[in-house]
């Protein structure tokens, strides 16, 4: 914040959180008291390494949206403080990815560069994700790849990226603005991003559609908020849950809209809603999707598995006598809600922090 009595006051709510639960008895008052000198002197404080850690783990355990919390003590955190220049974020971001990715069995990581500070912002990243492909618009309207990107990949073209072959799966380039500096593009190096190739189980028809999806959900336009600091440039990823792959980027009308094309290959009456023809598309997408990161040995999560472990994360939890935030809507899958547990009950939408908080946008 702005305001450094309100800075102060947010450090000390941190940092006595933090003493709580990491130092046990330890008596937070001695810290508390350096971190208000620091303030009062420079108008911010530096996190320790472990301070920091603690704080994007806590950050990640309060995602009201999030319903993969239960392994939020598992995050690893690479502390990059100290890159703010576009050059070395880029860099950064494919050594992000490659720690995530580990062959295939994906870690949950966040990378942290440098916070906002008074008179000198921090680094951003303008893609909403590390990995997005290109939306390239046609002039009928129709747009090649995923429309959701249709403006970050205008926004790359003309800051000089010529743009990939075309296919409906290029991805983008990073778009990253250092501090104290314009946005540039780096085109992300080979090996960096791993792609699994889309097959059903029992149709061959299914591969030549030529459908793929990337095997790392690494969000990367959110601000992480500690104690009052705003590191906004933060890129954070665990795994996918299949549903966000079959049941939305795939099949959503305004993302890849590709029911009726499934629903034509698999020969469904589409002429007429009662068939329940998107239904049976979306079962059939979403099968082919989870067997296929499943064959090319890439971690993913069905929304039933990740059902229950939410609701064990929410029993776990309250047993330690903390309160878990969440927000019904996001965090009942987009298929088989009413199949799956957390479908049944109400949640509190409490906002706690540390957090993740969105920005405004770069490209509208
Ligand atoms: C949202 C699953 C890891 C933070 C979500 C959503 C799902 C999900 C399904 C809803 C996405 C949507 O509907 O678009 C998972 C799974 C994980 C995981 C299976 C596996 C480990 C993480 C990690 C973090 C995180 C490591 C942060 C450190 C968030 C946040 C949102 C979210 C902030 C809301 C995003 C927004 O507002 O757009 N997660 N997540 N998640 N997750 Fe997780
Ligand atoms: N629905 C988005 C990703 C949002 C976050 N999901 C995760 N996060 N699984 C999509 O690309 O489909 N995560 O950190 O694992």
């Amino acid at each position: 914040p702005a305001d450094p009595a309100q800075l102060r006051r947010e450090a000390e709510e941190f940092l006595r959180l933090y003493h709580r639960e990491e130092r046990g008895d330890g008596d937070p008052a001695a810290r508390i008291a350096a971190v208000h000198a620091e303030i009062d002197a420079t108008g911010t404080y530096r996190h320790t390494a472990d301070e920091l850690a603690h704080g994007a783990r806590v950050a990640w355990r309060n995602s009201n949206r999030c319903i993969g919390r239960l392994y939020w003590r598992s995050l690893r955190v690479r502390d990059r403080r100290d890159v703010r220049d576009a050059d070395t974020i880029a860099v950064e971001a494919a050594a992000h990815l490659r720690e995530a990715t580990n062959g295939g069995r994906i870690r949950p990581v966040i990378t942290v560069f440098a916070p906002d500070a008074p008179g000198r912002p921090g680094p951003r990243i303008w893609n909403e994700q590390l990995v997005r492909y290109a939306g390239y618009a046609e002039s009928d309207g129709r747009c090649t790849g995923d429309p959701r990107n249709a403006g970050l990949t205008t926004y790359a073209m003309g800051l000089g990226w010529p743009g990939g072959p075309g296919t409906p799966f290029d991805v983008l380039p990073l778009v990253i603005q250092g501090s104290d500096d314009k946005p540039r593009w780096f085109a992300l190096p080979d090996g960096a991003v791993l792609e699994v190739p889309l097959r059903h189980p029992d149709d061959d028809w299914h591969a030549s559609l030529g459908l793929r999806w990337h095997a790392v959900p690494a969000i990367a336009n959110m601000c992480l908020e500690i104690g009052g600091i705003c590191y906004p440039a933060a890129p954070f990823n665990g795994w996918y849950m299949g549903t966000e792959i079959g049941a939305r980027n795939l099949a959503d009308t305004d993302r890849y809209d590709l029911l009726p094309v499934v629903a034509e290959r698999l020969g469904l009456d589409a002429s007429n809603d009662r068939t329940l023809w998107k239904d049976r598309a979306l079962v059939e997408l979403n099968r082919a999707v989870l067997h296929s990161f499943d064959r090319a040995g890439v971690t993913i999560a069905d929304h039933h598995t990740e059902a229950r472990r939410f609701l064990a994360h929410l029993e776990q939890e309250e047993g330690r006598g903390r309160r878990v935030g969440a927000d019904w809507s996001w965090i009942v899958p987009p298929l088989s809600g009413a199949a799956t547990p957390v479908f049944h009950r109400t949640y509190d939408t409490i906002e706690l922090r540390p957090t993740f908080v969105h920005h405004a946008e770069a490209v509208a």
